[in-house]
């Protein structure tokens, strides 16, 4: 697959991952002090998918996420300020602190995630990529679900209908192996989970989830089939968290060596391997990125938290639509 991504632009996936790692790191802690309260699912280790797919979208394209969301709402550029004002229930968060960790969302960035029903969201991005075809404007709709949200029924009716109606859908499984403390060999017969598209005649294919150069090549080839008037396509990026499910799992389920193992493949390490070798970056200069994603994330974590609650009369704001809206 022909190279797509520039020095700059490699320096900013990096930049990227750094800061979705730290603002997680940062949200596990704040959990633990009940800064943060209801379920919180980290994206630790599966950085590389959500920086990789942003990049190939355009700001035009809608996402839909589940809950597992803060590194993809970032990802898509979203202020990590409104990411950790969500996560303490403040006005300032993505949305006036009402929503949560699962419920993120942003209009601005055509983010219109999260969702905490298992597969229930999928369906919504083909309903965008119809509204995006009736309306003949180009833009396409991407869909983040996992390989435990790939056996829900309304998956499977959602693809049919996008196939059948040539929607501009990317229907993106992230394949971290696990539904909770479910292993992917336990829930699944067919662990390619990209052959889900087969039964209705859908292009997919697999791709490696870590390096993020790899994921902008794969959602690149993707959004261009879509664009092009193709139809859907279901890839699947073969991933691996690092935590538990939610804050609330240890995790205890795994193999021996398994994390370690996994590890080996990081997605910052393989972008700091690229940048060494393929574009002559020093480590001072990868070394100082990080430095200012830190303070930059620590900021954001101080300001969210020192903004005002959110307004309980809000409550119902975000769940119907008014005329207005
Ligand atoms: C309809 C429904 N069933 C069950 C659950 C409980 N549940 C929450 S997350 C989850 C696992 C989903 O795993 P996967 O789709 O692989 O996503 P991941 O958490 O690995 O990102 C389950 C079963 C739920 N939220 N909704
Ligand atoms: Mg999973």
């Amino acid at each position: 697959m022909a190279e797509s991504v520039t020095k700059e632009q490699l320096l900013e996936m990096y930049r990227m991952m750094c800061l979705i790692r730290r603002v997680e790191e940062l949200a596990a802690k704040a959990y633990t002090q009940r800064k943060i309260i209801g379920f919180c699912h980290l994206y630790i280790g599966m950085e590389a998918v959500a920086v990789g797919t942003s990049s190939a979208l355009r700001p035009e394209d809608v996402v839909v996420a589940a809950y597992r969301e803060h590194g993809q709402i970032l990802a898509r550029g979203v202020d990590p300020e409104l990411v950790f004002g969500e996560l303490f229930g403040k006005r300032t968060g993505t949305t006036q602190g009402v929503g949560g960790s699962m419920h993120m969302a942003s209009r601005e960035h055509n983010f219109w995630g999260g969702y905490g029903i298992v597969g229930g969201h999928i369906p919504l991005a083909a309903g965008a990529a119809f509204a995006a075809k009736y309306k003949g404007d180009d833009s396409i709709a991407l869909v983040y679900f996992g390989d435990g949200a790939a056996q829900q029924g309304v998956f499977y009716e959602a693809l049919e209908m996008a196939q059948l109606w040539k929607l501009p859908c990317i229907f993106l499984c992230e394949n971290n192996f696990y539904a909770m403390g479910t292993s992917l060999e336990r829930q699944s017969y067919l662990t390619d989970m990209s052959r889900r598209g087969d039964g209705v005649g859908m292009t997919r294919w697999q791709f490696e989830g870590f390096d993020a150069v790899e994921v902008h090549n794969n959602i690149a080839k993707a959004a261009e089939h879509c664009r092009s008037g193709k139809g859907p396509v279901i890839v699947e990026a073969v991933t691996y968290r690092y935590r538990g499910h939610s804050m609330s799992d240890p995790a205890k389920y795994r193999k021996d060596g398994e994390l370690e193992e996994k590890k080996k493949r990081d997605g910052i390490d393989l972008a700091i391997d690229r940048l060494k070798s393929e574009h002559g970056v020093s480590d001072a200069e990868l070394e100082a990125i990080k430095a200012d994603v830190d303070v930059q994330a620590q900021a954001a974590y101080d300001a969210a938290l020192a903004a005002p609650d959110a307004d309980p009369s809000k409550l119902y704001d975000f769940t119907y639509a008014t005329e207005a809206q």
